[in-house]
């Protein structure tokens, strides 16, 4: 309960003199009400006080209550007030939100100017707590390879709709707007907490006009319309539907939407255009078979995710294989499931032998073994390039230079996993998309460092690496430019160490 002021023994000094009416708390300065203690102050000094206080239009109570908002004392020490505000306190109703405790020369200064003024250090009366340190705001570093990324994180719909944006500006070969809104997502992957409200992004890396925008219409409208309008589009719907096919690109994809195709079906009834597609492609991987026939042809199952347990499934088999081919070669599973991730749109494999060139020739050896097994609904060999041992060489190639095959797995189902498809009403296999990757073991760090992505990440390392130390990094090694040599690395561990950057183990790389 508040105390009860001491009116019984004392006139209330507001009308002791009659100069000033009492006035309410809501007098010139709302939001002020005053509460002059008494202890060190004096009845007559107070009632003097009170009186000034509200010829000058200031709202000053009598009693301590819940309306008051500023305690003046005089001669009294940071000590002596919080205790007498903790006795306060103590008889409170709950809820009741403490005044600021002020020493009487913020009362004075606002008397002699008239109105309030600002609450300075000076005034306070607050005795120094000792600091409990805030939390400070972990800082957000710039690239994505300097911070963890979990795979589960805290801003799922913010993020997802800032890709929207990049995957649809990939699709119109906006490679610019791709990365900004790429790494505008990644930032958010990497946030400790949920953004709540847009003064969150303050402060943080690449978030330009564009995606604070974005962010701020789905905070305050739960959705965004640019993005919602991008995912209702003809364009971005079958963009994202070509491009998914096994062995069509963004180039592949535009052409066909140019020519008028709009669906799976389109491109099944006109065969020719497939074939023209793979002419026209005139690279070493088109003119070999065609990925592309072979993907439409399984392309129910592609476009179903692959789930982890698939991919374990997958790994023993090409194990065996790989024992059978060469006995001591090493199968490691890279890609998203090395991240954590429980689904995938593929599974990605690297080979290798843990004495240096005996990986040679394993990779024929490998395919005969599955083949055997009919586990192969197809394959596309690419040679390794690795006789072009120069960086600038491995550079010139798009991706790494490694020997791989792509390949389209049949991986039988167990029986509780058999469920009828459209195609095949009973289905006792799954076609999965494939990689295996073989590497001599000298690369090895490289290339699982490569391999495990996320692609993002590994832009960002890339990036990094050369902007920021000098080297450039591949699948293949590290090439300190200025000294025009390479680096040799045992492990990943080894070429985060070169790099200056913390270890970040595959888990935190889902930038
Ligand atoms: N990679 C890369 N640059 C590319 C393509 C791939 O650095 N242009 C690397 C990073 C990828 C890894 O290779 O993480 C494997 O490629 P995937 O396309 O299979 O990607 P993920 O395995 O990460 O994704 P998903 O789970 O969809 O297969
Ligand atoms: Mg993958």
């Amino acid at each position: 309960m508040a105390q009860v002021p001491p009116r019984r023994r004392r006139a209330p000094v507001g009308s002791s003199g009659g100069a000033a009416p009492s006035a309410p708390a809501s007098a010139r300065f709302p939001g002020v009400a005053i509460y002059l203690a008494e202890p060190r102050m004096g009845r007559s000094r107070r009632a003097f006080l009170t009186r000034l206080a509200r010829s000058k239009g200031f709202s000053v109570l009598d009693a301590y209550s819940p309306e008051v908002t500023h305690v003046v004392m005089e001669q009294t020490s940071a000590a002596e007030a919080a205790a007498w505000q903790e006795r306060k306190a103590a008889s409170a109703p709950a809820g009741w939100t403490r005044p600021v405790l002020l020493d009487v020369s913020w009362f004075t200064e606002s008397m002699a100017v008239g109105q309030p003024v600002p609450m300075e250090r000076r005034h306070h009366l607050e005795v120094a707590e000792p600091r409990k340190r805030a939390p400070s705001p972990a800082r957000m570093l710039p690239y994505a390879c300097q911070r963890p990324t979990p795979l589960t994180h805290h801003n799922a719909s913010l993020s997802e709709a800032l890709e929207t944006l990049a995957e649809a500006a990939g699709f119109e070969g906006s490679e610019g707007r791709l990365l900004s809104f790429c790494r505008a997502a990644s930032v958010l992957k990497a946030l400790p907490s949920p953004v709540t409200t847009l003064s969150q992004l303050q402060g943080l890396p690449h978030f330009g006009n564009h995606s604070s925008r974005v962010v701020q219409e789905m905070l305050e409208h739960g959705a965004c319309k640019e993005v919602e309008r991008v995912r209702r589009s003809e364009r971005y719907q079958t963009m994202k539907l070509f491009t998914q096919i096994f062995g069509v690109g963004v180039k592949t994809a535009d052409q066909w939407y140019r020519e008028g195709l709009r669906t799976l079906d389109d491109l099944r009834e006109q065969p020719q255009k497939l074939t023209q597609q793979q002419k026209a492609g005139g690279g070493r991987l088109w003119r070999v078979r065609r990925p592309v026939s072979a993907g439409l042809q399984h392309h129910e199952d592609l476009a179903v995710p692959v789930q982890q347990e698939e991919a374990q499934a997958l790994q023993r088999l090409v194990e065996a294989a790989v024992g059978q081919a060469l006995p001591g070669a090493t199968v490691t599973l890279t890609g998203g499931f090395r991240r954590g991730k429980l689904q995938g749109h593929d599974v990605d494999f690297l080979l290798t032998h843990p004495q240096e060139g005996r990986e040679a020739g394993l990779l024929p050896r490998v395919m005969h073994h599955l083949q055997n097994q009919g586990l192969v609904l197809y394959h596309l060999h690419q040679h390794s390039h690795l006789g072009d041992s120069t960086y600038k060489a491995q550079q010139s190639h798009t991706m790494d230079c490694f020997e791989r095959n792509f390949c389209i797995f049949r991986l039988p189902l167990p029986p509780e996993a058999a469920v009828g498809g459209l195609q095949r009403p009973c289905q006792t296999w799954k076609a999965v998309r494939v990689d295996l990757v073989v590497t001599p073991i000298s690369q090895f760090p490289f290339a699982l460092l490569g391999w495990t992505g996320s692609k993002h990440f590994e832009r960002e390392l890339r990036r990094f690496s050369r902007r920021e130390k000098g080297l450039c990094l591949s699948s293949h090694s590290l090439f300190d430019l200025q000294q025009e040599k390479f680096l040799p690395a045992a492990s990943e561990e080894d070429i985060f160490r070169h790099l200056g950057l913390k270890y970040l183990p595959p888990e935190q790389r889902n930038a």
